[in-house]
Order: C-alpha cells, then structure tokens, then sequence
C-alpha cells in the first residue's frame, strides 16, 4: 500500500510545503526516508521514520526513552556551537507528542536531517574508526548521569547471548522453510562456538563488569561523520538505548569496522579483520569513555569483537531459517551471505587474538 507522506507529515510541527520523500539510508529495522519542505523558498531536508512496531513492541517506551537521552544530551551540548548537528532533535507532533499514529496503526517520527556529514557501511580510513569509536565511548560516559528512573528495556534481553542461541536451536529444530540442509557449515560453527555465549553475562553476575545504560547497535553506520573535518559528529539510531554491558558497544564497533567487507559480500576472502582498525577502535573508544572503564571491562575488549560478531551471525541465520522475519532482505539467501561474514570475521578475529591482547597492552601501559 502507497504511503500518503503529506498526510503523515500533516501531523508534525513542520513549516512550509511538502515536496518529496525518498528512502534512504541502509537500516535494516525501520522505513527511513529523506523528506524535503520548501520553507520560504529554500528547501529543507527532515529525516521521517516509521518505527518498526514488529521489532519494537512498545513505541510509548521507546519514545520515552529516546526523548530523555536527548533532552539529557542538549543540556550537556548547551552552548556548543553546531548543537543541533551534535544531538539528533525530534519534531514534535501538532498535539505536542514525540510520534504520530495514524489510523493503520503505523508510528511515525521526524528528525532534524544532521547536513554536511554522513554514514558509512564500511570504512576505509582508520581515523574514522578512531572518531567513531571516540564518539560511543563519549557517548556512553554521558549516558551515566542521565536522570529519573532506569531507562525501558525496548527489547528485552536484546545482547542476551544465550537466548538467541536458544533462539537458534528453536528455529533449526522447526526448520519450518526447509533451509537448514543449506546452512550446513554455519550450523556446525554455530555448536562449536556457542560455550563463548555465556562469558559476559557470567562477569556480570559475579559482579565483574558493570551494568551501564549502553546504545546496543553501535553499527558504524549509527554514527554520522563530519563531511569536512572527519569528526564523529553525532550518534544516531537510539532506539536500543537501555541498560546493558559497555564491551556490547565496542564490539559492535569491532563488528562493523575491522572488516573491509560489507556486512554481506559474498565473496568470503575479502572478509577479515584489519588490526589498524582495532587498534584506532580501542584507541578511540578508551578516550571517549574518558577512564571510566574498569581493568576487566579493558581486559574483554578483544573478546567482545568475537562474541558480538558470533551473537549477529547467530541471529542473522536464525532469521534466514525462520524465513527473513526480522532483517530487511534484498535477495535470496541474504541473512545465510550476512551470517558468512560475520563467522568469517569471528574466526580472524581468533586467529589474531594474541596480536589484539598485544595491542591493548601497548595501549593501556
Ligand atoms: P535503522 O534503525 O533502520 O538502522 P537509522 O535510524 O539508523 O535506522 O537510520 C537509517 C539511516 O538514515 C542512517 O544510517 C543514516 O544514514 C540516515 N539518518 C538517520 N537519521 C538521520 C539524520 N537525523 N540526519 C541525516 N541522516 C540520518
Ligand atoms: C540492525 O537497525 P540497524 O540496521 O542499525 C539490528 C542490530 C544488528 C544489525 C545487523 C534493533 O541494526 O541489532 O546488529 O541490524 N537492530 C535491531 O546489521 O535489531
Ligand atoms: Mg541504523
């Protein structure tokens, strides 16, 4: 069904006529789109979103998060120049709220659009994994103060190892489309890797890492980079903002940005991973948590990479065996290519653990 955008945005605090909107972006959770207002003869760029209601269960929650992390971000960001490229900024409906509802039951928002910077997918300059890393790690030292009550669970147990893996073994069991005879190979990597599942969430019940409000979706195209200086200018997608593990968020990063091979290149020899990367990763995100980590916390850095990879890979088949319920797919065996890298990445990253514990050494002596 074709979506009436003049009549969504009808809804929202937005001067001006509507003239386009175009999809954008390369999430794989919510319709994104790039819409364009003519306001006094200039046209002005908005990001809308329909908030993926399947994926979210509960978008009042969610909104109240989100709403807190930002307000709490503005203060911080109070009269730094640019503060608007700085923190994302919603647009409030006419009626004042932060979402609009229309009769379909879809859930709406609208964002300021950040201009003169962008996303990448994969990197290429390991400066840019330095500033990205810096700007979680920043990220997540601001969240520590953030007022009120302990933020909503969006989705609970969303970097719970373990239960995806019990997700996994419920979808391989039902192989309800037939495909498992394709995943052969995945799904011996899966049984002989999934004892590393439980090791953080074991720390943090001994009281060894701490619980902190965490992003979750540290991807690296969650960060937009500063077209003329490079800069990591402003996180994006908060929609998992909750409590969780701070080694879930570097090893997104390290997920998503050792690699310089798309998260779904078919061909598995370009996949693996770059230790310039990881180092201006862990470089980067030690100073933007600015020595708030603890010495077990450094200590898990490398092996959070390989447990935050292998926990994707898990999903990501487990979608492709539930038959692409989740992630957005664009052809045939899409999750299965995504789950390859993903294993292909866990296994460099373990042949070069030595390499990384070496390099958190020089970084932290
Ligand atoms: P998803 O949850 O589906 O990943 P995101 O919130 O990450 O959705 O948005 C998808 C893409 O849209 C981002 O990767 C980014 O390129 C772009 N984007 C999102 N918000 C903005 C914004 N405020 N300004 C400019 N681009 C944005
Ligand atoms: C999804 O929304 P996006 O594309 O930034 C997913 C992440 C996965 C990622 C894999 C809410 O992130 O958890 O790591 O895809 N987000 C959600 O690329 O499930
Ligand atoms: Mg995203």
């Amino acid at each position: 069904m074709s979506t009436d955008f003049n009549a969504v945005l009808s809804h929202f605090d937005i001067l001006g006529d509507f003239i386009l909107a175009e999809r954008y972006g390369s999430g794989h959770i919510n319709d994104t789109y790039m819409v364009i207002f003519n306001q006094a003869g200039h046209p002005v760029r908005y990001i809308l979103q329909r908030i993926n209601t399947n994926v979210f269960k509960d978008p009042v929650s969610l909104m109240d998060n989100i709403s807190r992390v930002l307000a709490h971000s503005k203060e911080k960001l109070s009269g730094l120049k640019d503060a608007t490229r700085r923190a994302l900024t919603l647009v409030k409906t006419l009626d004042g709220k932060m979402y609009y509802q229309d009769a379909e039951g879809s859930c709406w928002r609208v964002y300021l659009f950040i201009e003169r910077a962008r996303t990448y997918d994969v990197l290429e300059s390991a400066n840019y994994a330095y500033q990205a890393a810096k700007a979680f790690g920043s990220f997540q030292s601001l969240l520590a103060d953030i007022p009120g009550e302990r933020l909503h669970e969006t989705i609970p147990n969303f970097h719970n190892t373990p239960s995806r893996l019990a997700d996994f073994d419920k979808a391989l069991a039902a192989d309800v489309c037939g495909r498992a005879a394709s995943a052969k190979a995945e799904i011996e990597f899966v049984q002989k890797w999934r004892s590393i599942a439980p090791v953080l969430l074991d720390l943090q019940a001994k009281g060894e890492i701490p619980e902190r409000i965490t992003h979750n979706d540290t991807k690296i195209n969650n960060v937009m980079l500063d077209d003329e200086s490079g800069e990591a200018i402003c996180v994006i997608d908060l929609d998992t903002i909750m409590p969780g593990i701070s080694l879930y968020d570097f090893g997104d990063l390290v997920r998503t940005s050792t690699s310089p091979a798309a998260e779904d290149e078919k061909n598995l020899d370009k996949v693996y991973a770059r230790m310039e990367m990881f180092e201006a990763l862990a470089k980067g995100f030690l100073e933007g948590a600015g020595g708030c980590l603890t010495p077990k916390e450094i200590e898990m850095m490398p092996f959070s990479g390989m447990l935050i990879t292998f926990e994707i890979g898990v999903r990501f088949i487990t979608d492709y065996l539930e038959g692409d319920k989740y992630f957005k797919v664009k052809r045939e065996g899409h999750n299965l290519d995504r789950c390859r890298t993903q294993f292909k990445l866990v296994q460099s990253l373990k042949d070069q653990e030595a390499e990384m514990n070496k390099i958190m050494e020089r970084l932290t002596k």
